[in-house]
């Protein structure tokens, strides 16, 4: 089968052919060239198109979109640069079902993740990959995941046959030529290989998103690689994101001593102007982003966004544990996202954005739930339907999303990609729980933070398919993203902690922004106010305030947590701590029978952990 390798012709042809497109020619490629031969001469796709990732070639790929009815303009005048995605109904969130670790053992896989037999799996991806680019462009993505060239950071090439997926990886990573130029000097590359599952027949007419069925989101750890087979939809096509950065880097991680984790980066800065770094781990659709975008309510404080979904974590020569956000871009969930909830993010999507599954106003601008307090009087909801707020759905999918460049946010750190990351004062491990969890406990060491982040359960949100509301054990925010057995995946973490300064560690902290009173109603105002969280938190590291000791770890002096100007009563803040140790033993038991699933594998520091709750619990 002969391939183009140069879209649409080679610059001699005549004078329509593009400035982008072409295949690069550096000496030094010879495995990638092969590599894109393999999956070309497998997928067969109608031509190769090399990603350079200038904005020509971006306009270009948009522009083409457009015409093909996949992507629909927003109105310049509200959204420059903007548009917006309907995906199939079919195909709206993670597929965790179908997410899949080929590790050679299924023991390095683990009781959390879906293990297929490597080989077999290999062979069932063959035949559908086979011929499943026909009628396509497939594209060569050469990524860069933190700074090209970092200390931290760790590179890759998608092939994809999705032009949705281009640009939203050219928006979520780094793209271009600098990045082959470190594959050319031998650096190692992660191969990603991605494909909607939908040939085209010739002549056939596309659809508006096409897909398959059938989906494989697989990962290989041991000889580093991911295929994606049959959705179009965020973290399952954009590989660079929960494929690479989360399940692939874990597995870097364990090998190399470092953590990948799913976690927001922000640097909170105090009226006397010092800086402190805190990471924080929520399960997705938790707020991870409004966190990372938080203006304190508190006079004088300030926040700079670093990330808001991935850090890589690794510890420095110094002692302590040093953190960057490896995207370039974030992926928002955005229904919740509103003037009164997140200000910053609301301004960062002025233009230059690519909305998926939200609604289309009249105007030709955007909508979703939450980004005002009154709908507006119509709008065409993102199945393309006509909507009104007599309609009784919601107008946007609960999971759409915006992608927009980092850099676009207001309050984004000046040195947000500053290649050796940041030192981290403090790590947050949080979830959804209406009951039990107080607003925030403070880990007594290092090790009492890896079992508080070993026990995290949160209630489902909409972010992966599955029933809304139900809880969920989701360790460390990690469940769905880790690539090995997380039960040494814990003792991953306690390794790390060995490797950091005891007085130089960041210290940890479970916090809860979501408890409930026995009204139903929630207790804490949340969003701006968080940071009256992290002031307390602060203020503990600085051991300028004392702590009080319950069974679960050390909690505020109610007077210890600056209130002013909330209307958070004393009745709320009893409810917000309260330990009941009854509650307290059944989550323990819980625990017991979480950990029992990893077959004896739980690190023995864990297990003693949990006796040592257990002791504490029944003499309170
Ligand atoms: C995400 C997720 O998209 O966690 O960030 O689902
Ligand atoms: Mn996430």
């Amino acid at each position: 089968m002969a391939i183009a390798d140069t879209f649409p012709r080679t610059r001699e042809e005549g004078p329509v052919a593009p400035v982008y497109g072409l295949k690069p020619e550096v000496d030094g490629l010879a495995e990638l060239y092969a590599w894109v031969d393999e999956i070309a001469a497998l997928t067969q796709p109608e031509r190769v198109h090399w990603v350079d990732g200038s904005r020509a070639e971006n306009d270009a790929l948009l522009r083409e979109m457009v015409a093909e009815g996949k992507l629909i303009k927003l109105n310049p005048e509200w959204r420059p640069g903007s548009y917006l995605a309907r995906s199939h109904p079919s195909d709206v969130a993670r597929t965790e079902a179908r997410t899949f670790i080929a590790s050679e053992k299924a023991i390095d896989a683990g009781p959390t993740n879906n293990w297929a037999e490597p080989a077999e799996m290999r062979e069932t991806l063959q035949g559908v990959f086979a011929g499943s680019m026909r009628g396509r462009t497939m594209y060569v993505v050469p990524f860069s995941m933190g700074p090209v060239g970092g200390p931290l950071s760790h590179i890759g090439v998608q092939v994809t046959d999705s032009a949705y997926a281009v640009a939203s990886i050219g928006i979520m990573t780094r793209v271009g030529a600098g990045v082959l130029r470190e594959i050319a000097a031998g650096k190692h590359w992660v191969k990603t290989v991605h494909s909607v599952g939908a040939p085209l027949a010739p002549g056939e007419q596309d659809v508006e998103w096409p897909c398959n069925d059938e989906k494989y989101i697989v990962h290989f750890p041991e000889t580093l690689e991911v295929w994606s087979y049959g959705s179009g939809y965020g973290g399952n096509a954009i590989l660079a994101k929960k494929c690479f950065a989360l399940r692939i880097a874990s597995v870097i991680g364990r090998d190399e001593g470092w953590l990948a984790e799913h976690m927001l980066l922000i640097r909170v800065i105090d009226p006397a102007g010092r800086a402190y770094h805190v990471a924080a781990a929520f399960p997705s659709a938790c707020g991870k982003t409004n966190l990372a975008m938080l203006r304190p309510t508190i006079p004088g404080w300030r926040v700079e966004t670093l990330g808001d979904d991935i850090a890589w974590l690794r510890p420095g020569e110094d002692g302590r544990l040093w953190a960057i956000n490896p995207e370039a871009g974030f992926f928002g969930v955005a229904p919740g996202t509103g003037e009164s909830t997140n200000v910053t993010a609301v301004e960062t999507l002025w233009g230059n954005t690519i909305f998926t599954n939200v609604a289309l106003r009249p105007d030709g601008d955007v909508w979703w739930e939450g980004l005002t307090d009154e709908p507006p009087a119509e709008l065409t909801d993102w199945e393309g339907k006509p909507w009104t707020p007599a309609s009784g759905r919601p107008a946007a999918h609960p999971n759409s999303r915006f992608t927009v460049s980092a850099a676009q946010c207001p309050q984004i750190a000046g040195d947000w990609d500053a290649p050796q990351g940041v030192p981290l004062d403090v790590i947050l491990f949080g979830g959804r729980r209406a009951t039990n969890v107080p607003l925030v406990v403070e880990a007594t060491d290092w090790t009492h933070g890896v079992f508080l982040g070993s026990t995290i359960s949160s209630e489902r949100t909409a972010a992966a398919e599955g029933t809304v509301g139900e809880l969920r054990r989701d360790p460390f925010a990690m469940l769905p993203f880790c690539g090995y057995n997380m039960a040494d995946y814990f003792g991953h973490w306690i390794e790390v902690g060995q490797k950091l300064r005891f007085d130089r560690a960041p210290r940890i902290y479970q916090v809860n922004w979501f408890r409930k009173g026995s009204d139903g109603r929630f207790l804490w105002p949340g969003f701006g106010d968080n940071a009256r969280v992290i002031d307390w938190i602060i203020r503990r590291i600085d051991g300028e305030v004392p702590a009080v000791d319950s069974p679960i770890g050390r909690l505020p002096r109610p007077q210890d947590l600056d209130l002013d100007g909330t209307d958070v009563t004393q009745a709320d803040l009893d409810e917000l701590f309260a330990v009941d140790p009854v509650s307290w033993l059944r989550e323990a038991d819980l625990t017991e029978e979480f950990y029992a699933k990893f077959d004896g594998r739980i690190p023995a520091a864990l297990q003693t952990e949990l006796a040592s709750l257990r002791y504490r619990l029944q003499r309170a």
